[in-house]
């Protein structure tokens, strides 16, 4: 049974005072709260095991090397991936987002080539395309996000043709809470001969994810999103793409020989895994999946689909109040606005109760023009959340509204 008292135990911040409130932690988009056991696996790995990896043949060495080739087991195993070999340590979904734009598109994209992309992309999944389109002259074309908040599917059919190298796009929304039919833009790009890149920094720490079932051949997330330490992500490739692929940054461990004029490269995952690697972070990350595993991906899923249905309802209640994405098949986020009142003069006076909520344009600017806003405030739940908490934010957004109406215009 999944027992929500019981997990939040696992997490003393949640413990914590914001002055004299409870903290009501909503802003687990941006980045979520970490459990002892992970905690626990950095202090263990500190205290008893700390040494560089991959390069060394003394005790700790070896203990802190297995260690960390057990975390990318895990990984793999929790993403599906059919083996470790194309399963990439990151610092996080930025960096491998632009791992597969520079190392991939700058080495097969040519001019008139194109990269498809949708409306709502975060700056991750934007700007380094953006970056490689420059440098290649390759174009970007956009599917277009329609009112419901859902992807223009038809437009995506058409959009995705002869010219199309690449589709890229968001698994789930940080902004809509939106989850795209990634399965379907994968088959389109394979129709095609184009390939299929996931940003899954929203859906990883959420719903149960299988690459080998999303058809996609690159997958990315951010650790720290799902329980694990800030500073590790992952980037899953398809090897063979990953083979064909050059490095994305030179230095230790990612070779094979090195001469005055010349290198060759070490095998895969290590091609790609330059310089002394997020060690700590990356074996805490593999706790943290042990962590959800424990839980269920399935029943986190499902807990944080009541929840987001539920303050989605209780948030349009709300006189005047614009909730953004969809009303069904939506993640456990909501972004909101209300008439007169800027959304980070909400985040404040809400943060006196004690509740973290994020406002702003969530790094999707874009989105937000598309939107008609400049900003939102955005409630993010995850799987210690309650519907206790849900209540003490309507009731302290309510208490906002009235304390704002004097000075609306
Ligand atoms: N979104 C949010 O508050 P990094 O920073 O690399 O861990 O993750 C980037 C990223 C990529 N894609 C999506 C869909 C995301 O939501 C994020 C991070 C945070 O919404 C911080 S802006």
């Amino acid at each position: 049974m999944y027992d929500v008292a019981k997990i939040r135990r696992d997490f003393p911040i949640l413990n914590r005072r914001v002055g004299e409130k409870p903290l009501v932690y909503l802003d687990n988009a941006a980045t979520s709260q970490k459990p002892r056991q992970v905690i626990n696996a950095l202090s263990e790995y500190y205290e008893l095991h700390n040494a560089n990896i991959h390069r060394a043949v003394h005790l700790l060495a070896e203990e802190a090397t297995a260690a960390y080739e057990e975390a990318r087991g895990k990984l793999g195993r929790f993403l599906g991936a059919p083996d470790t070999t194309g399963l990439i340590f990151t610092r996080g979904t930025t960096e491998s987002i632009n791992l597969v734009a520079y190392a991939w598109g700058r080495k097969f994209l040519r001019e008139g080539d194109e990269v498809v992309l949708t409306e709502s992309e975060h700056h991750s999944n934007l700007v380094p395309w953006q970056l490689t389109a420059q440098a290649t002259g390759a174009k970007l074309h956009f599917i277009p996000v329609l009112d419901d908040g859902t992807l223009d599917m038809e437009e995506a059919e058409r959009l995705i043709g002869p010219r199309t190298r690449m589709v890229a796009a968001i698994h789930a929304s940080n902004v809509l809470g939106t989850i795209n039919p990634v399965e379907k833009l994968a088959a389109l790009a394979h129709e095609v001969g184009a390939l299929m890149l996931v940003d899954g920094a929203q859906s990883a720490p959420h719903t149960p994810v299988d690459v080998a079932s999303l058809g996609c051949d690159f997958f990315a997330c951010s650790g720290h999103k799902m329980l694990g330490p800030t500073g590790v992500g992952v980037l899953w490739g398809r090897p063979e793409l990953l083979e064909e692929m050059d490095p994305f940054m030179g230095g230790g461990e990612m070779i094979r020989e090195v001469h005055l004029d010349y290198s060759t490269w070490n095998d895969l995952p290590y091609k790609f895994e330059a310089g002394t690697m997020n060690i700590a972070q990356a074996i805490g990350l593999g706790a943290a999946v042990d962590y959800l595993e424990g839980l269920g991906m399935q029943h986190v899923r499902e807990h944080e689909r009541r929840l987001g249905e539920y303050a989605y309802r209780r948030l349009s209640d709300i006189e005047g109040i614009t909730t953004y994405g969809p009303k069904e098949g939506r993640t456990g986020l909501v972004s909101f606005s209300l008439p007169d009142v800027h959304p980070h003069d909400l985040s404040q006076l809400l943060n006196d109760e004690g509740i973290a909520i994020r406002s702003g344009h969530h790094c999707v600017q874009p989105l937000m023009r598309r939107l008609g806003v400049p900003a939102t405030a955005r409630a993010s739940f995850y799987l210690y959340n309650t519907e206790d908490e849900v209540d003490t934010l309507v009731e302290a957004i309510s208490h906002a509204r009235e304390f704002f109406r004097p000075f609306a215009v």
